[in-house]
């Protein structure tokens, strides 16, 4: 089948009908042992924000500011997961994923971020764990996606260089009551993202757009990435450890050479300021100099730890303008008219997911994980309630497909997880993006399967 799949597409290049023709991945086996999953975060579905001893995050404070998240939604209940985790459980046996990736809310197991755990925080991740290994689910365990506890921002947040000291203690903690029976972990999720949203735009917790924060901040992630690692590695000796990152091209909005020079930067910050000192030990040089006054000696090879595989979050295309008056000198700006895009926006280009993996493969050399990719929409079930969403079913095909070419010219691609299992809270969206191949109908918390799910259930099965 895979000749097959490989023939067609060469014979539409040779013809010239279209740049690239997506395999069929429902007719293409992916290489034994390649893992499918879903993936979500703490804060985006759990809800339960002021229950069991859960501390404050960055996020419930960050809601709470008028204008910063549409309708001045919340986290507060999101999808309830903390109550209704079997049956989301029981949702991915169904769908037969081989692995789900959830993130650890720092706030919920160390209500001040430090000091004294929580014990029944930590018993809910008991018993989320416990129910994904009786399912014969494999947790993937992401430390940070995003919600620090404000009880550490209240002491400078990632501006504070002890904040890599805290967070190592945070993994040491996790790693010693999970570790027995999670073997993956994940120290930070898209450190690019919280950082320029949260320190350079604005846009995200703590809501700051201050170049010397971000600056200062971005260290400090790092150091704490190279800390974690180290915490995992003694608290678990066969832990499999990585950190996820996005990539995705960065281009001008213009040709003018400010915008190139725009593109540039936030290509070197988006693509290059986590991983490259991560994994190569150094900063990209678009950036070394102004990382430099953050720096102490040493900072480096503490930052950079032997990992063992890279997280990779793709969606498509961003864009990018000059602006002076921000932190970095650039602003986002959107893909230019006659692109293909999303129902939110977003651009699809699957060649440059290909692209992006190609690239990772050949500077990182290590397996790569696909940890988020999917589809946002405002899904709405139709008379007979159900969610035709074959948009996102058309995204995803084709994106596996554009992962398959990936594979097939030699990326080191062992597992795709898609973003997401259910409907979230999309942070400054709220709830009106929908990513997820369950629908909730957060009223009554109802999940509804939409055919994405019956479609990933298909290729999954298939393999
Ligand atoms: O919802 C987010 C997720 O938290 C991080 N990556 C992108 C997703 C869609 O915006």
């Amino acid at each position: 089948m895979i000749l097959v799949n490989t023939l067609a597409r060469s014979i539409y290049r040779l013809k010239g009908k279209m740049k690239s023709i997506p395999l069929d991945p429902t007719t293409v086996r992916q290489p034994r042992g390649f893992t499918w999953g879903v993936s979500t975060s703490s804060y985006q579905i759990e809800g339960a924000t002021q229950e069991d001893g859960r501390g404050p995050s960055i996020w419930d404070i960050h809601c709470r500011r008028p204008g910063r998240v549409a309708r001045g939604e919340t986290g507060d209940v999101a999808c309830d997961h903390y109550h209704r985790f079997a049956e989301d459980v029981g949702l991915m046996r169904e769908l037969g994923v081989g692995a789900y990736r959830f993130s650890v809310a720092w706030p919920r197991v160390l209500p001040l971020g430090r000091g004294q755990p929580n014990e029944a925080g930590l018993a809910f991740y008991d018993r989320l764990i416990d129910a994904l290994l009786t399912a014969g689910i494999e947790p993937w365990l992401c430390l940070y996606h995003w919600d620090l506890p404000q009880a550490l921002e209240d002491l400078g947040g990632w501006g504070n260089r002890a904040c890599a000291t805290w967070f190592a203690d945070y993994a040491s903690l996790i790693g010693r009551r999970f570790g027995g029976r999670v073997k993956r972990f994940a120290t930070f999720n898209e450190p690019a993202v919280s950082t320029l949203f949260g320190y350079g735009f604005g846009w995200n917790a703590p809501g700051l757009s201050d170049r010397e924060a971000l600056l200062r901040t971005t260290h400090h992630v790092n150091l704490a990435h190279g800390r974690g690692v180290d915490a995992l590695r003694s608290a678990v000796p066969d832990a499999s450890i990585g950190a996820i990152h996005n990539r995705q091209p960065c281009r001008p909005g213009s040709p003018s050479i400010a915008d190139e020079a725009a593109a540039r930067l936030l290509d070197a910050y988006w693509n290059d300021a986590f991983p490259d000192p991560q994994i190569l030990g150094r900063y990209p040089p678009a950036l070394a100099g102004l990382m430099e006054p953050y720096q102490q000696a040493g900072d480096l090879d503490i930052i950079r730890r032997p990992i063992d595989w890279f997280g990779l979050n793709h969606y498509g295309p961003i864009y990018t303008k000059a602006d002076p008056d921000k932190a970095l000198g650039f602003a986002w700006t959107s893909a230019p008219n006659g692109a293909a895009h999303s129902e939110i926006g977003w651009q699809i280009e699957p060649e440059a997911f290909t692209q992006s993996l190609l690239t990772v493969h050949e500077r990182y050399h290590l397996p790569i994980h696909v940890l988020e990719n999917g589809y946002g929409a405002p899904d709405r079930p139709d008379e007979s309630g159900a969610i035709n969403d074959q948009r996102r079913i058309d995204y995803l095909a084709t994106y596996i497909g554009a992962m398959r070419d990936a594979i097939q010219r030699g990326a080191d691609v062992r597992g795709y997880f898609v973003w997401s299992l259910l409907d979230n809270f999309e942070w400054g969206s709220g709830y009106a993006d929908r990513f997820g191949l369950v629908y909730v109908d957060y009223p009554s918390q109802q999940r509804i399967p939409k055919a994405s799910f019956q479609w990933y259930a298909d290729l999954i099965r298939r393999q």
